[in-house]
């Protein structure tokens, strides 16, 4: 085996979006695409950074959601590793390490970094899409410094420094070697797991089971099978089959592992059912989203943030009390009312998990959460499904309420944030582009405006001052905010590979008890007549509604 010196030419378009590069799976296997972008990412690791650091002689942790392209792809980062410099690769066996446990597992082993293949919720297949991010030293996603350094050198590469060895066997665990790199394969699941353990009463957890308490999860095909299958059910005594599609397919077995009402609908049809078990939850396909639903009963993401910060101190981890909390701008200000009653710091962030590293770094936030389905601790620094599982099952647990009563009882003593995401997918990038600088440069002549009722009291597009760095991110979608408190936003989403999706986002407060009851989209019909009317959307796309509202 020798290491390759290859000559190759810049890609277009390798610029990481909201969390990571995500394309189609035909781009990315275009013969060097992958290669060129890693190669990218090496040579700024290998650039010595402000703290003199490098990833010469340094540990990186790999692993992925396991889809279509996932086992090719970490034997080519191998070969370009080992060629440039890595001394030991941590690789999930078989290539698989859900986003959180690649974060656990970077923390635990104090890892220069991690590289983490996930296209998160899209689909998967031959016909998906594919992705790739990096992760830095602290578990969580690198800020957008990195990312746009890495961007900067795909536009400049020349040269791949490639390994030309034969592939390793990812599925035999411990170490091998590969030029001077060590590769030691790990068990994915075990540094997450012992990391749960910390946080959750396992023993009351398992007596809950030993109960009959019951429970369905949904991992859709994907990578959150084996983690939850290996928790719930070996470890805590949940009986066999509580976790369904729990094999991790390389198409998801053609469902697309969104854990949201629309995606999930076999999840949601089945807490219908007259024999529905107390509590179900759904996973995306790396297992850092998820959906909570009761019997009859959907939590909003919003919602699902707001109560754990309320509850916090029911588990064990959190017993102490939070230290804040942060929700990305368009997540709804259900979890603020919360925060402000418990004296706690609230962070608004732009979308996007990474915004959330710093705070969680410095020890100004414990929880933080987003609308996307999103929620998560400072115990990683990636949002985490099972852990939201966990969290919402202790609840369970530890208060002898339902979901529906958990969440009722909350919205009749802070109010309720009535609340949903309209998605217009697959719209001309252009006609996308165009709605959006219109629409900023309607903002000036907004405040004071009347919408029937209503007043407009702010409109800007956000901007979001890092408190810790000083950073400064720009353009991060547009709100409308009214003089009751309800917000109309706009945003283009960051990590679709087909054309532009608008993210439309509606909320309203309703502190009255008896009107906390209507269906969602019916108690929002108004802020959607108000964004239609500021935006144009129908005109504009020949779009008749969204193509889902969650
Ligand atoms: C990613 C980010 C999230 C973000 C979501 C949606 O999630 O990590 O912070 O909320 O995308 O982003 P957008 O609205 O730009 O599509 P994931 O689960 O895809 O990694």
């Amino acid at each position: 085996m020798a290491i390759q010196t290859i000559p190759t030419q810049p890609f277009a378009g390798q610029r990481p979006g909201t969390s990571g590069l995500r394309k189609k799976v035909t781009v990315f296997t275009q013969p060097y695409y992958l290669e060129n972008f890693v190669q990218a990412l090496l040579d700024v690791l290998n650039a010595s950074g402000a703290d003199g650091q490098t990833l010469q002689g340094e540990t990186l942790v790999l692993g992925g959601d396991g889809r279509f392209y996932n086992r090719t792809a970490v034997q080519v980062i191998l070969k370009l590793a080992a060629a440039n410099g890595v001394a030991c690769v941590l690789l999930g066996r078989g290539g698989i390490l859900s986003t959180p446990a690649a974060s656990a597992v970077i923390r635990h082993r104090q890892a220069f970094g991690g590289i983490v293949l996930s296209a998160s919720h899209n689909p998967g297949g031959a016909e998906g899409d594919f992705g790739i991010k990096y992760n830095a030293g602290n578990g969580g996603p690198a800020n957008e410094a990195l990312t746009e350094a890495v961007y900067a050198r795909t536009q400049l590469v020349r040269e791949l420094r490639i390994s030309d060895a034969s592939d390793i066997d990812i599925d035999r665990l411990g170490l091998q070697q590969l030029e001077q790199m060590q590769v030691e394969v790990i068990d994915p699941v075990a540094d997450y797991a012992a990391v749960m353990r910390k946080l959750f009463d396992f023993e009351m957890l398992r007596g809950m089971f030993r109960r009959g308490f019951s429970l369905r999860v949904d991992a859709m095909n994907a990578v959150g099978g084996p983690y939850a299958r290996a928790i719930l059910e070996d470890e805590l005594g949940a009986p066999a089959g509580t976790v369904v599609n729990a094999e991790p397919l390389e198409d998801f077995g053609g469902l697309h592992p969104d854990p949201n009402p629309v995606n999930a609908d076999n999840l949601i049809a089945h807490m219908q059912r007259p024999d529905a078990p107390d509590f179900g939850a759904a996973m995306d396909g790396d297992a850092d989203r998820n959906m909570v639903v009761g019997r009859n009963f959907v939590v909003a993401p919003s919602d699902s943030l707001a109560l754990m910060t309320a509850y916090a101190r029911l588990i064990p981890g959190y017993q102490d009390g939070l230290r804040g909390v942060a929700r990305s701008m368009p997540t709804s200000a259900a979890v603020d009312r919360v925060a402000k009653a418990m004296g706690l710091p609230c962070f608004e962030t732009p979308t996007g998990w990474k915004f959330f590293g710093n705070l969680l770094d410095a020890g100004r936030v414990s929880l933080c959460g987003e609308e996307s389905y999103g929620t998560g601790s400072s115990h990683v620094r990636e949002k985490d499904g099972l852990w939201a599982i966990l969290f919402w099952l202790s609840l369970q647990g530890a208060t002898g309420r339902s979901v529906e009563t958990l969440v009722r009882e909350h919205w009749r003593v802070y109010g309720r944030n009535y609340y949903t995401r309209h998605d217009y997918e697959g719209i001309a990038v252009d006609t996308a582009n165009t709605l959006m600088a219109d629409l900023r440069a309607a903002l000036p002549a907004l405040p004071g405006h009347c919408f029937g009722y209503r007043r407009v009291v702010l409109a800007d597009d956000f901007s979001y001052a890092d408190p810790v760095d000083g950073s400064v991110s720009g353009q991060q979608g547009i709100r409308l905010v009214f003089d009751d408190g309800a917000r109309v936003i706009f945003r283009l989403s960051g990590t679709g590979t087909e054309g532009a999706t608008l993210r439309l986002y509606l909320e309203r407060y309703e502190a009255d008890v008896t009107k906390q009851d209507q269906p969602v989209q019916q108690a929002l019909t108004e802020l959607a007549a108000v964004a239609e009317q500021v935006a144009g959307i129908r005109a504009r796309t020949g779009m008749a509604g969204p193509t889902v509202a969650t």
